[in-house]
Order: structure tokens, then sequence, then C-alpha cells
């Protein structure tokens, strides 16, 4: 059995879970938060058979769509600190970052 760990944007969340739940996936949807962006994001985690992997993936890239953010404060550093320049930046944000873990055991009780 394997656990997958699938980092989204929380605009796809909702509809990425019905499409998996219409699969026949069990999914948990956890609240976390980017480290570089500080702002929001979903995890979702799965429990699955090796041999569903693909299709858990499929539906996530089908459904999830990459977004440009804007990281509001980057400092940029002139000719000496007292010449400091913030600007605001762009990064890309992909449709999902997912993790495919081995799980040891798995129980429901
Ligand atoms: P954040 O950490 O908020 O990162 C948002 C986006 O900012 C990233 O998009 C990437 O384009 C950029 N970024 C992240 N760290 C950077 C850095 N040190 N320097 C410059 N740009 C940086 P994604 O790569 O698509 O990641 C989206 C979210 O997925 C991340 O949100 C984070 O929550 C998670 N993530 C991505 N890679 C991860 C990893 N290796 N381990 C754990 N979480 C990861």
């Amino acid at each position: 059995m394997k656990l997958l760990m699938a980092i989204i944007h929380d605009e796809d969340a909702y509809e990425v879970m019905d499409f998996l739940n219409e699969a026949g996936f069990s999914v948990t949807k956890l609240a976390s938060t980017g480290g570089f962006l500080k702002s929001g994001n979903t995890t979702l985690i799965c429990g699955l058979e090796e041999e569903k992997i693909h299709e858990f993936i499929e539906i996530v890239e089908k459904n999830c769509s990459s977004r440009k953010q804007i990281v509001p404060s980057t400092t940029i550093h002139t000719s000496g600190a007292e010449n400091l320049i913030q600007l605001p930046a762009e990064v890309l944000v992909g449709g999902a970052t997912i993790f495919v873990l081995d799980v040891d055991r798995f129980e429901k009780i």
C-alpha cells in the first residue's frame, strides 16, 4: 500500500475531491500553508494500492491548474543597506506537488 500526499491550490480542492470520490478514492483534506508564500494551500492524503497511483495522479493533473502568484515583498539590495528596494515578484505555483510514500501498516478499526 502507498500513501499519496498532494499539495494543491485551495481553489481546486473541492472539485478534485469530488472527482476522486467518484472514482472510489478515500481522501482526507488537510489545511496547509506554503512555506515560501506563507499562504494557504490544501494537502490531500490518500491511502491506495500501487496500481491505482496512476489514476489518482491523472485526476489531480486534469483538475489542478498552475497559477502565477505575487510574492509581496522581495528585497533587492542595491549599493549598501541604505538602498533597499521592495519589489513585488511573481512565482509560478504548480498545479500539484505530489509525494508517494510506502505504508508499513494500515488498520481500520
Ligand atoms: P510555497 O512554499 O508557498 O511555494 C509557492 C511557490 O513559490 C512554489 O510553487 C515555487 O514556484 C516558489 N518557491 C517555493 N520555494 C521557493 C524558493 N525557496 N525560492 C524561490 N521560489 C520558491 P510550487 O513549487 O508549485 O509549490 C507549491 C507548494 O507546494 C509550496 O508552496 C509548498 O507548500 C509545496 N511544496 C512544493 N515543493 C515542496 C517540497 N519539496 N516539500 C514540501 N512541500 C513542497
